[in-house]
C-alpha cells in the first residue's frame, strides 16, 4: 500500500493543505521559530482566533492542541500544539510530545481534514533531542493511522537536513 506518510524540507508557510500544525507556546500570542513564521505568513486573524481562545479557556496547556483558520496562509486551517520544553527527560517529555502530535491528529479528524503538515515539533528553541522527536513523531502518526481512515496524508516538514536525514529513514523503517 502506498504510505500516507511523507518528509519534506521546506518552509511550512508556504504549503497547501487542509491543515499546517503551529509549534506554538501555551500563551498563543505568536512567538519566534516556525511559530513567528506562521503568525508572519497568517496575518492579524490566526492571533485574533487565538486570542479568543485564551480568554474563553485560558492558556493552552503543554500537549494539547486548538484550531484557527489559515488566515492568509495557503493552508485552510492552522492547529496550534504546545510541546514540552526539554529538561533533561524525566519530566514527561515524550509522553507531552507524543499528546502533542496525537491531540492535533485527533482535532483534525473530528474537523474532517484530510492533509495535515507538522512540523518538527519542540526540537527548535524547545532543545528536545531531534532523533528521540522525530522517533516519536513517526511512532505516534503510523499507530494513529491505523485506526483512523479519514487523513489521506500525514506530511513532516523539516527546516533543517539533520530532521530530513532522520524522519526519512524512520519512515521508511517499519
Ligand atoms: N517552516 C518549517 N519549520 C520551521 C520553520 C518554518 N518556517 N521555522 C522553524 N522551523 P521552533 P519549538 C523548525 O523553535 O522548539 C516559539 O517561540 C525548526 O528548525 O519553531 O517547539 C514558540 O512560540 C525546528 O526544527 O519550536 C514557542 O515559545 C522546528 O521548526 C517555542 O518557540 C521547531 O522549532 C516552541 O519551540
Amino acid at each position: 500500500m502506498e504510505s500516507r506518510i511523507d518528509v519534506i524540507r521546506a518552509d511550512i508557510t508556504k504549503i497547501k493543505a487542509d491543515a499546517i500544525v503551529n509549534a506554538a507556546n501555551s500563551a498563543l500570542m505568536g512567538g519566534g521559530g516556525v511559530d513567528g513564521a506562521i503568525h508572519a505568513a497568517g496575518g492579524r486573524k490566526i492571533l485574533e482566533e487565538c486570542m479568543a481562545y485564551v480568554a474563553a479557556n485560558g492558556r493552552l496547556p503543554v500537549g494539547e492542541a486548538m484550531i484557527t483558520s489559515g488566515g492568509m496562509l495557503p493552508a485552510k486551517y492552522v492547529i496550534h500544539t504546545v510541546g514540552p520544553v526539554w529538561s533533561g527527560g524525566n519530566n514527561k517529555e515524550d509522553d507531552l510530545l507524543k499528546n502533542a502530535y496525537l491531540n492535533s491528529l485527533k482535532i483534525a479528524s473530528a474537523k474532517g481534514i484530510r492533509s495535515i503538515v507538522f512540523p518538527n515539533i519542540s526540537t527548535g528553541i524547545f532543545h528536545f533531542p531531534k532523533d528521540r522527536a522525530a522517533a516519536i513523531a513517526v511512532d505516534t502518526t503510523k499507530e494513529f493511522l491505523k485506526t483512523n481512515s479519514s487523513i489521506e496524508r500525514i506530511l513532516f516538514v523539516c527546516y533543517d537536513e539533520e530532521n530530513y536525514q532522520l524522519y526519512q529513514s524512520k519512515i521508511t523503517t517499519e
